[in-house]
């Protein structure tokens, strides 16, 4: 097998209505910070599933200019615990009926998603999350090292590599799909239903009266608010702090990189955290790949070259056929991480003021389930179910839900 250049039709341009915005009111019933999937996803279920349409995202750059236009897009349900089972799996559901309940192409693909095991240890954990996804319900197979050539032959399976692939646990049901069309899709679907998206406009300062949240300040003035929501991915510590409490999170760099356009030479998604890449091939061509995230904190949107240079190292011992692609660009976001890897969701220490943070390396796929989930609690004021186990209040009981082992990337 070659890997060729491709000469491809360019898909449409962003759609017009992203550049539109509203006029901001003084007040809202709902102010969702942060224009990521979440938050537009968290718009748009309030809108269609309660008719609360007085809401606002308030972005303080553009819309899904942070982790959402930035990742790697993979979309699977197959974590370790159960608590996880129940908000990754009702996404893939919600994923998997998307498209036609907006109204807005967004390209998902459910190509499966395969993820390598190289050594004993890995075999061992990798089985475990096997076996954990069959008590849940949740689709898996196990593949031998021939079966994963079978699906995707430009893997190099000889044994005499550093890392040889001794098996892999497969979802079919995963895949990818166009970050910035779903996010357009949700923006879209949230504005018909008379949602205020209001690009440009930064939260300075979260209002606080007798416990209880009354507004934001924003670079555009004071707005008042019954509630508000935080979906601020990578600056939730600085929002809560600015609400007068602290939350265990940390800021990290997160870098992926694509491919000149190519030829198709991959139908599948292949994960590998001990050779530290994950590739793709985007419908347009390019292979999208990532790697674990820097080893420092930051808000700079931008991480080590060494880093991208290690990945791309480990990634030509597994698929040699890449010695021949060039790298087209690079970039970085910035995910915020907790210490069990899970996210945080739910209510906080002030009235009416809600958390969605902590999704890390791997909230894209959450986008459909946490919005929804998210939504019902905000409506609520109360956790949705699948949101309860992702309170606060567990870094003081200790339930922690430890999923750095299904997180495929390392943190
Ligand atoms: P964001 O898009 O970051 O949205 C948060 C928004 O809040 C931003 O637009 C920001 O500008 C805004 N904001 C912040 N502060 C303020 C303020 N004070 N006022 C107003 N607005 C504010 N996940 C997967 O499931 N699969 C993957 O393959 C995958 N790959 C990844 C690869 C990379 C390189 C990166 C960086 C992330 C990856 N992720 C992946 C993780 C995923 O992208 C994130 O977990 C998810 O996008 C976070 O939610 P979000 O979309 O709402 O965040
Ligand atoms: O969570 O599957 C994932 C993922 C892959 C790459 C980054 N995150």
């Amino acid at each position: 097998m070659t890997i060729k250049r491709r000469h491809t039709e360019e898909l449409p341009e962003h759609p017009d209505f992203l550049w539109k915005n509203p006029s901001l009111k003084k007040s809202y019933d709902v102010i969702v910070i942060g224009a990521g999937g979440h938050g537009l996803a968290t718009a748009y279920y309030l809108a269609k599933n309660f008719g609360i349409t007085n809401v606002a995202v308030l972005e303080k750059g553009y819309l899904a200019g942070g982790n959402m236009g930035r990742n790697t897009t993979i979309i699977r349900s197959n974590y370790l615990w159960d608590e996880s089972a129940g908000i990754y799996e009702k996404s893939l559901q919600l994923w998997e009926g998307l498209e036609e309940e907006v109204g807005y192409e967004m390209f998902f693909d459910q190509r499966g998603v395969m993820t390598l095991a190289h050594s004993v240890s890995d075999l061992r954990s990798k089985q475990r999350n096997f076996y954990a996804n069959a008590v849940n319900d949740i689709d898996s197979q196990w593949l031998t090292p021939e079966e994963v050539k079978k699906i995707a032959p430009i893997v190099n399976i000889s044994p005499d590599v550093r890392y040889p692939v001794l098996g892999a646990t497969y979802q079919a049901r995963g895949g990818i799909a166009k970050h910035d069309w779903v996010a357009w899709g949700y923006a879209k679907a949230a504005s018909d239903l008379g949602v205020d998206l209001i690009q440009g406009c930064e939260v300075k300062k979260v209002k606080v009266e007798n416990g209880k949240v009354v507004g934001v300040d924003t670079n555009q003035g004071f707005i008042s608010a019954n509630k508000v929501a935080m979906a601020a991915a990578g600056h939730t510590s600085v929002l809560s702090e600015m609400a007068g409490f602290r939350v265990p999170l940390q800021s990290r760099p997160l870098q992926a990189l694509v491919s000149e356009l190519l030829e198709h030479v991959l139908d599948t998604v292949i994960m590998s955290g001990a050779v530290h890449v994950y590739v793709s091939q985007a419908h347009k061509g390019e292979l999208v790949m990532g790697a674990g995230t820097d080893a420092y904190n930051s808000y700079a949107q931008r991480g080590g070259f060494h880093v991208i240079e290690h990945q791309l190292a480990s990634a030509l011992e597994l698929f040699p056929i890449f010695s021949r692609a060039h790298l087209l660009r690079t970039w970085g976001g910035i995910v915020d991480i907790a210490p069990d890897a899970s996210p945080i969701l739910g209510l906080t220490p002030v009235e009416h003021l809600y958390i969605n943070s902590g999704w890390g390396t791997g909230g894209f796929k959450a986008t459909p389930g946490s919005g929804w989930a998210f939504a019902d609690t905000i409506a609520h004021n109360r956790p949705h179910d699948l949101v309860k186990p992702y309170s606060l209040d567990r870094f003081v009981s200790g339930h922690l839900i430890d999923e750095h082992g299904a997180a495929g990337v390392a943190h």
